[in-house]
């Protein structure tokens, strides 16, 4: 999937709540003007005008300090309503284009134009549209990057801002990014950004430079990801919403069985597969379902959703083995078939700064067997809690030598 030729566009749209406010009311146009609240209010800045950022304003500032930095600014309170009418309209006005669609949020969509030359010209005449169309039906701007990877695009469309269009052409992509501050790249939070500025990086260029084992000595599993994010790397596809979702891996016993070691150890191995698959898809999952079938035939499901994605297999085997628990104390019947399967799929990318350091571990632990299974097979390696599973498989444990 690291084809150099993919042209993928992400789209968002210019101070977004306050460009439907001044759609609404063109005499909000110039001004410097926030949503969020009334500036007495206690809430935050939801959204500036490029005016209001003028005066230091910005996302998430409390009001009150907002009013304090530009008391003549006009402060809205806002309508979620509006605000989601305008989002549709803006996706089924890209949807147009292609349906390689992937919203990531109200007012922002990657879009894949690979191959679409042929119909629309070049790629920035496509983008070029998109923004007429939009600013016509919709009467706000929007920021197009173009790239080979959606990092380079987003990272693209962030320097596009306001109403403009920026497009890296392939190869270009570390040229590109060398000059740009670490901060913009994803996943380089302000504790990413102090480690690395000891290390003398402040620019992308800068952490170029630095080798793969340093990274990952210092920054574990996101070490990784920034070697191959500082040369413009990223091989994700984007991916419709309606596309299929889930991976799940499912086991048929030759004998019907009762027996909770063996039960939870096949649990395990299916946990394994399934977290194999999620990292090979660079994913993580917020929800978990488990499979029984009894020897009835009579088959159920039981899912968990969680706060946090997640993509260890430890994790997803934990959840597992808590819903089969609950599943076998509510009917304590011979079990014909056992799964496990993850839905609800994001990118892996995000959320890392939420990981807490014991997940980070199983993490870190998962890539390693990762790397090890990829070279001598899934089998080569088995984890002390598979071990039930020997006397059920002794031929499959006798073959890989595993004592
Ligand atoms: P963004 O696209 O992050 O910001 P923006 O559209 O206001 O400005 P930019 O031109 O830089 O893209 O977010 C889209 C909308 O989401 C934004 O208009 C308001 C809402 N939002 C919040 O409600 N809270 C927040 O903290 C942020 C960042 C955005
Ligand atoms: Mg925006």
């Amino acid at each position: 999937m690291c084809d150099k030729g993919r042209k993928i566009l992400h789209v968002d749209l210019d101070a977004f709540f306050v460009s439907v406010e001044q759609v609404r009311n063109p005499e909000l146009w110039g001004r410097p003007v926030v949503v969020g609240g009334e500036p007495g209010a206690r809430g935050v800045v939801a959204c500036a005008s490029y005016e209001a950022r003028a005066y230091g304003i910005y996302a998430g500032m409390p009001l009150t300090r907002a009013y304090r930095l530009c008391p003549h600014a006009i402060f809205l309170k806002g309508s979620f309503p509006r605000y989601r009418d305008a989002s549709a309209r803006f996706i089924a006005i890209l949807a147009d284009f292609t349906p390689q669609l992937e919203p990531t949020g109200l007012d922002e969509a990657y879009l894949d134009l690979t191959g679409f030359e042929p119909i629309y010209g070049p790629t920035s005449e496509a983008a070029l549209s998109m923004k007429q169309r939009i600013k016509g039906e919709i009467g706000v701007t929007a920021s197009i990057g173009i790239g080979p990877s959606k990092l380079v695009a987003k990272i693209a469309s962030d320097l596009a801002k306001p109403d403009g269009l920026v497009e890296v052409a392939p190869g270009e992509e570390r040229l590109f990014l060398a000059p740009l501050a670490i901060a913009r790249l994803p996943c380089v939070g302000s504790k990413t950004e102090q480690l690395l500025k000891r290390l003398g990086v402040t620019t992308v260029g800068e952490l170029a430079d630095l080798s793969a084992p340093l990274l990952r000595a210092r920054l574990g599993s996101m070490g990784d990801a920034l070697y191959r994010y500082a040369r413009g790397i990223d091989e994700r596809g984007v991916e419709t919403p309606l596309a299929a979702k889930s991976i799940s891996r499912e086991t048929t016993f030759i004998g019907d069985t009762l027996d909770y070691p063996f039960l939870k150890a096949t649990l395990r191995y299916l946990s394994e597969r399934v977290g194999a698959e999620l990292r090979r898809e660079g994913k993580r999952t917020r929800c978990i379902t488990l499979k029984l079938r009894y020897a009835d035939f009579d088959t159920i499901t039981r899912s968990r959703t969680l706060k946090w994605a997640i993509n260890a297999d430890q994790a997803i085997f934990d959840v597992g083995v808590a819903l089969l628990g609950r599943a076998l104390w509510q009917r304590r019947q011979l079990v014909r078939l056992i799964g496990i399967g993850v839905s609800s799929l994001i990118g892996e990318e995000r959320q890392l700064s939420l990981l807490d350091s014991s997940m980070e571990c199983w993490e870190r632990l998962d890539r390693v067997i990762d790397r090890l299974r990829h070279r001598y097979g899934f089998t080569a390696i088995q984890r002390g809690q598979t071990l039930p599973l020997k006397d059920a498989f002794p031929t499959f444990f006798e073959l890989y030598g595993c004592n």
